[in-house]
């Protein structure tokens, strides 16, 4: 067919680099900007394949999100803005790893297996990328892929990857879900939130202003185009912008988490909203924690029997899990980690608060829950009424393809405003167990085969009665390990009642692990 005679001309002009091997894994493809343009080129083409056999707009994001200026990386958004489903993740990484003279088979393979048929098919692909340097160049090359079989593309230029799935779930439910521009994004949101704040009527000017970072990254610029949408609900600082520092250099989410510490370029004073000028951490936990407070609390207002879930993972600090079950009676599930397998756990219920303890995570309402909040609005009146108003307008404010920061920001301020409460209340809800995280080299990870949602391991034999046996010398001891998805070691977590006890379970079943799955290097080492 001429079209594949197209795609082979094209392909030379984005060769792979021989041998060259990728995987797509747990966020797309990731590794330094040098070497993606042909993979960037393929998942064009694997893009348009996606929406002829969809018959939707297909995604296709390119950024490497928190990893360091130099490297890149690409994602592509299935119809509904969720992401890749997990088949076609398989034939991203053939096709990304298909030497030169093989490309074409490849294709042909994937179009036999799917049943495409390329004759008379129409396809259309949204494109999107960040701030890097590299990012430009490589969209580009995405964007050949496409017209490489025929394929429509819009060319959305600079926009957050969160932004980008809203793109395709606006068109995709042809504006069921908002208006398809960044404007149409910035103006749901902020009308969202300006109407949950109006029933702050308390909040005072100290509480509408926030410090933000921008982590020198595309984020900082979306955030500065927003403010004026926001007519002063919120009034943002914001430091690194982008305007002197380097991209995740000292700053974002990464180096807050690791460092623990502020991020660089920002003047913490006493008081603006911690008493004591120290450095507070509030994760993904707190976030579920106080969102799902919050939900519950208008579902009973409202006289809304909806089921409502927790999805964490075994990250999750044991003492969240303990308050959600035990103090605010919310069923809590635990995935695997990676934010898709929370995504579709959280599928299952009326309302699934889905949050990795990193941060990553949203709300999802399914279909029945939003049109009975939608019903109570139209229909009641006096409490009722207005606990259904307010759970209307977090459903608008609530980025339901994928986890947000702007919207989870915009949310979490909202909630703190409408239940008068200070970061510190927030913050002392519960206290996190203490805990540790250590990494540990073996010379195959693939040796570590878990199962109940990473918390007990299959295999290598021994490995969890070895774990078992250490966590009962421990009061309140947990501890699991699994293999990384993003780094070439396996992961070790632990909790107990001290910090002491935490560290000395870490580090005994970091040698169980060494010793039992193949350690490499130096034995572990006691903190
Ligand atoms: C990726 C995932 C994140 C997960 C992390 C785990 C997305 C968008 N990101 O960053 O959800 O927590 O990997 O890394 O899915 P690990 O497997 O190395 O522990």
């Amino acid at each position: 067919m001429a079209q594949w005679q197209e795609v082979s001309e094209k392909s030379k002009l984005h060769p792979k680099p021989v041998g060259l091997v990728l995987q797509y894994g747990t966020a797309g493809f990731r590794t330094n900007a040098d070497h993606l343009d042909h993979v960037m080129f393929r998942m064009g083409l694997l893009a348009t394949l996606r929406s002829i056999n969809t018959k939707a707009i297909i995604g296709v994001m390119v950024t490497a999100s928190h990893n360091p200026e130099e490297d890149n990386g690409v994602k592509l958004i299935d119809p509904m803005g969720e992401m890749l489903t997990p088949a076609w993740e398989v034939y991203a990484t053939q096709l990304a790893n298909a030497e030169q003279d093989h490309l074409i088979t490849v294709l042909k393979d994937l179009a036999q297996k799917e049943s495409i048929d390329l004759t008379n098919q129409e396809a259309e692909v949204f494109v999107g990328r960040d701030t890097r340097s590299s990012s430009a160049r490589l969209s580009d090359a995405v964007l050949d892929g496409v017209t490489a079989l025929d394929g429509r593309s819009k060319d959305y230029g600079l926009v957050t990857t969160p932004q980008l799935h809203y793109m395709v779930c606006c068109c995709n439910t042809r504006g069921g879900y908002g208006k398809a521009s960044v404007e149409g994004y910035y103006s749901k949101l902020s009308q969202a939130f300006i109407q949950l704040t109006k029933s702050a009527p308390n909040r005072t000017d100290d509480q509408k202003c926030l410090l933000v970072d921008g982590a020198n990254g595309i984020g900082a610029l979306k955030l500065r185009e927003m403010e004026p949408y926001l007519q002063g609900a919120l009034k943002v600082s914001l430091f690194c912008d982008g305007t002197g520092g380097k991209l995740n250099h000292q700053c974002g989410a990464d180096f807050v988490k690791v460092q623990q510490n502020s991020p660089k370029g920002i003047v913490m004073k006493a008081g603006e909203r911690d008493d004591h000028g120290r450095f507070h951490l509030l994760d993904g936990d707190k976030i579920a924690t106080l969102i799902s407070t919050f939900l519950k609390e208008l579902l009973t207002k409202a006289g809304l029997d909806l089921k409502i879930a927790v999805v964490q993972t075994a990250y999750a600090n044991g003492s969240s899990t303990r308050y959600l079950e035990d103090t605010m009676k919310v069923i809590v599930r635990c995935a695997k980690t990676g934010v898709k397998h929370l995504h579709h756990v959280a599928q299952e219920f009326d309302i699934g608060v889905y949050f990795e303890a990193n941060g990553h995570g949203t709300v999802l309402f399914s279909k029945a829950a939003e049109g009975k909040i939608q019903q109570l609005c139209d229909d009641s009146d006096g409490q009722r009424q207005g606990a259904a108003t307010l759970l209307k307008n977090s459903v608008d404010l609530i980025n339901q393809t994928v986890g947000d920061a702007i919207s989870d920001m915009l949310l979490i301020e909202a909630i703190l405003a409408i239940k008068g409460m200070t970061v510190q209340q927030w913050d002392a809800i519960y206290t996190d167990l203490p805990n540790r995280q250590l990494k540990v080299k073996v010379s195959d990870r693939r040796v570590i085969d878990t199962k109940d949602a990473e918390r007990k391991t299959v295999s290598p034999a021994g490995l969890q009665e070895a774990i078992d046996r250490l966590v009962e010398r421990h009061q309140d001891g947990r501890s699991f390990v699994r293999p990384s998805g993003t780094e070439d070691v396996v992961r070790v977590y632990s909790e107990a009642a001290t910090q002491e006890s935490a560290d000395a379970l870490g580090h005994e079943v970091s040698l169980a692990v060494y010793r039992l799955a193949g350690g490499v290097g130096g034995e572990p080492k006691p903190l």
